[in-house]
């Protein structure tokens, strides 16, 4: 069975062309006029999910030092917009015991 499932995904690997090599080049993400960028020290685990409601996916970038979550809301041409601290209400979200 498991020499199955590596000749299966190793077919479709070959056969998809999918080699390391493969990436295409690095580009900027703008969240309206600015880049998006990440607070130090990293660790932002960057995901995709419509939080607006509006069909549309937007970016969130965590904030690990604060425990912060930024949204960048996507549109339909799939450009984000500015980013903004995720809020509950009216106030700012974080996640407890993050650094
Ligand atoms: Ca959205």
């Amino acid at each position: 069975m498991k020499e199955a499932i590596f000749g299966t995904m190793t077919g479709i690997l070959g056969a998809g062309g999918l080699l390391a090599g493969d990436f295409e080049a690095p580009v900027m993400l703008m969240g309206g006029d600015e880049p998006v960028r990440v607070d130090s020290p990293g660790y932002a685990a960057p995901c995709w999910a419509d939080v607006t409601g509006d069909g549309h996916k937007d970016l969130l970038v965590g904030q690990f030092s604060g425990g912060k979550i930024r949204v960048y809301p996507g549109d339909a041409d799939g450009k984000l917009g500015k980013g903004d601290f995720l809020k509950a209400g009216s106030e700012v979200a974080s996640v407890p015991g993050v650094w």
